[in-house]
């Protein structure tokens, strides 16, 4: 039986060796990954990190259809990051890290699961999540249904400290 084509938007991130080489790197991996399409490909930005530390990061967002459940590209994600180099140092939370991927939402999917949430809890704080997604989905809107663009400048309000450029 074929299953259905979904969409998915995922976040990428890192901040140690060569984060440019890095993002573009796992971006060939994913495209590569059997059962992903990759749809739309965001810029890439340098940002400050956001409640962690260490040098600045590089962030980009993508558009995925994906035959994967949202279960299976978390595995097929995380393969990616250990193929990498990620390392998770015990007990460090928000550690530098070389490569980073989430999941930021999956069409049609709600999931409250530690191993899984959907939509990604802290997406709609950063500015390094939202603005790469507004620029590959500017019709994107929250659950609760604010634009993208709102999302973003209730963000600058609340947190000026937050930088963001396109690199
Ligand atoms: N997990 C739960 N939901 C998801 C999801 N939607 N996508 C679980 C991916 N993973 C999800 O992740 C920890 C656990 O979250 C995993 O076991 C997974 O099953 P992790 O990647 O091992 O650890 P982490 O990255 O330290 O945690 P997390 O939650 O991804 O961190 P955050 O909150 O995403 O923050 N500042 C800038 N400028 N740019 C960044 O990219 N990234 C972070 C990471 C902090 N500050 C940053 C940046
Ligand atoms: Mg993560």
């Amino acid at each position: 039986m074929t299953r259905e084509a979904r969409r998915a938007w995922l976040s990428l991130g890192a901040n140690l060796g060569d984060p440019v080489a890095m993002l573009r790197e796992a971006v060939r991996r994913i495209q590569a990954t059997e059962g992903v399409t990759l749809v739309a490909e965001s810029s890439l930005w340098r940002t400050s990190p956001v409640d962690s530390f260490g040098p600045e990061y590089v962030n980009a967002a993508l558009a995925l259809e994906t035959v994967l459940k949202p279960m299976e590209l978390l595995a097929a994600m995380q393969a990616i990051e250990n193929d990498c180099g990620r390392v998770r140092p015990a007990g460090v939370h928000n550690a530098p890290r070389t490569l980073d991927i989430d999941i930021l939402a999956f069409e049609g999917v709600t999931i409250g699961d530690p191993r899984l949430t959907l939509p990604h809890p802290r997406m709609n704080e950063r500015l390094f999540v939202l603005v790469p997604l507004s620029e590959i989905e500017p019709g994107w809107k929250s659950p609760a249904g604010v634009p993208v663009r709102e999302l973003i400048e209730t963000v600058r309000e609340k947190d000026p400290t937050q930088r963001i450029e396109r690199i």
